[in-house]
């Protein structure tokens, strides 16, 4: 399949001759191709969204609603396909699959709800026969950038609430799982969004990222991605007086008290660590823990590891896909051998599986690092991988010390039966997510989602802080008196 952009409610072929494969991670079995589109076409989305904006505007908020009701129960009809399609293109295996799927039915309806809310705030004047009101306004034409590792439930997080607020968009999916896009453009088109609304540009964040965030015409950037690739954004964006909205990366950590319940926090490891094969940025890579428990947690973690199944995620009983491409590998592999190298003690794991029946896909073994000491690169980077690094502590004033000490603040969790304990960790891990008694990934999209520190630049994806994002506030002022009232002076 040869993709083509969503302009306009059209479908069009990109005018550019290159073109790069979809590959499929877990045998590299070619599934497509997706054009790398220039500026022209950008340009070409921005002026389609730019036109239909103000009538969509003017589209009463319930009204916009219906269409997100309708594109949720089209997510909801088609799901075991989307989800089939998702394993394909991106690796995670196809019970998670279906998972990053429901999370796109719940953000349309969530949504959708909020289309008879969009709530303002009415508060007194100063001033006698005076009214005060703030009203959330849209904002325009808005640019969202979208990762390969959850390609539908980002880009329903960033596009819904657009939407809904009477935005419309520009989306540059990434080039790596480009097929979930064009289903959801479909979607689009099959719920009758009118033309212009909604636009897809297919192509390298060089080329269509840049002339997205340069473009005059859009005033919001809503990205998801990489800390290196975030942050020039951020420079481009600042450059030209956008409202930049960044969710980047995590270097997340289940913490382990010596009263956990040590089985409980196995499980919750092995889902939030190799889940995804480690390529959520909400990811376990780190499991502080009390010196107390750590032999038998240990113990514990090898074994559970010894019987998770690796391969194709389209196999029900496979636990652990691929990672997404040959450079991901690399990277992975290179942070596995600089762990070696510091002195980090493997315990399970290490390897890139090239063999039969892995000899055409981007296999690693799930991994786990103990001893870690704190400096370490394995315990400070984020390394998008099936890798958790091990670090013991002696307390748990130490073990949030220890959490709060890498550059990024997204999601951590902590296992304790101490409700002392338990407040104490939430009040002071200073990550966007807390979760006791869980691990650190599945977050619901009714709450804020995002981080502090590094993580991100203060915005929110999901929730009803993800309206902030898409929206203006506006301050009304409505002055019945009949006469001229002077603010803050005695009339
Ligand atoms: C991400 O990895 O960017 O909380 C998103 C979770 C998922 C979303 C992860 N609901 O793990």
């Amino acid at each position: 399949m040869k993709l083509k952009n969503f302009i306009g409610g059209k479908w069009i072929e990109a005018e550019t001759h290159q073109r790069v494969p979809i590959i499929n991670p877990a045998n590299g079995e070619v599934l497509g191709e997706v054009p790398l589109s220039t500026n022209h076409e950008v340009d070409l989305a921005v002026s389609a969204a730019k036109k239909a904006q103000k009538q969509w505007a003017l589209v009463p908020a319930p009204k916009r609603a219906e269409y997100l009701y309708e594109i949720g129960f089209k997510l909801k009809e088609k799901k075991e396909y989307l989800a089939q399609i998702l394993t394909k293109e991106m690796g995670k295996v196809i019970e998670e699959a279906r998972g990053e799927v429901q999370e796109g039915i719940d953000m349309a309806f969530y949504m959708a709800g909020e289309g008879r809310r969009l709530f303002g705030e009415t508060t007194p004047s100063e001033l006698a026969d005076k009214f005060a009101m703030s009203v959330r306004s849209p904002i325009g034409v808005v640019g969202l950038i979208t990762p390969w590792n959850f390609p539908i439930a980002i880009a329903t997080w960033k596009s819904f609430p657009a939407l809904v607020a009477g935005n419309t968009f520009v989306w540059k999916p990434s080039v790596e799982t480009p097929l979930m896009a064009y289903e959801l453009g479909k979607i689009f088109e099959e719920v009758g969004l009118p033309e212009g609304v909604a636009n897809i540009v297919f192509g390298a964040g060089t080329e269509v990222g840049t002339a997205l965030i340069e473009h005059p015409e859009v005033k919001v950037i809503s990205f998801t991605g990489s800390n290196a690739t975030g942050s020039k954004v951020a420079e481009l964006g600042g450059r030209h007086l956008k409202k930049v909205s960044l969710e980047m990366g995590g270097k997340n950590a289940v913490i382990v008290m010596d009263d956990a319940d040590l089985n409980l926090a196995t499980e919750a490891i092995i889902w939030s660590a190799f889940g995804t094969a480690g390529q959520r940025c909400t990811a376990c890579s780190r499991v502080i823990v009390h010196k107390d428990v750590k032999g038998k947690l240990e113990e514990r973690l090898v074994e559970a590891i010894s019987h998770l199944t690796i391969g194709d995620g389209l196999d029900p009983t496979v636990k652990v896909g691929p990672v997404i491409n040959q450079s991901a590998l690399e990277k992975i592999d290179h942070y596995v051998q600089i762990g070696k190298q510091e002195g980090a003690k493997l315990l399970a794991g290490g390897n890139i599986l090239s063999t039969p029946p892995f000899e055409n896909g981007y296999y690693f073994e799930p991994t786990v690092f103990t001893d870690v000491k704190n400096e370490m690169t394995i315990a400070q980077e984020e390394i998008f991988g099936p890798v958790v690094s091990i670090i013991e502590v002696n307390s748990l004033e130490e073990a949030i010390e220890v959490n709060n000490s890498v550059k990024f603040g997204l999601s951590s969790s902590i296992f304790s039966q101490d409700v002392n304990k338990i407040f104490k960790a939430q009040r002071d891990l200073d990550t966007g997510i807390v979760y006791i008694n869980a691990g650190t990934t599945g977050a619901e999209i009714h709450l804020p989602f995002g981080g502090t520190k590094g993580t991100g630049n203060g915005h929110r994806d999901s929730g009803q802080a993800a309206l902030d994002v898409y929206t203006e506030w506006k301050s009304v002022y409505v002055d019945y008196s009949g006469k001229l009232q002077r603010a803050q002076i005695d009339n």
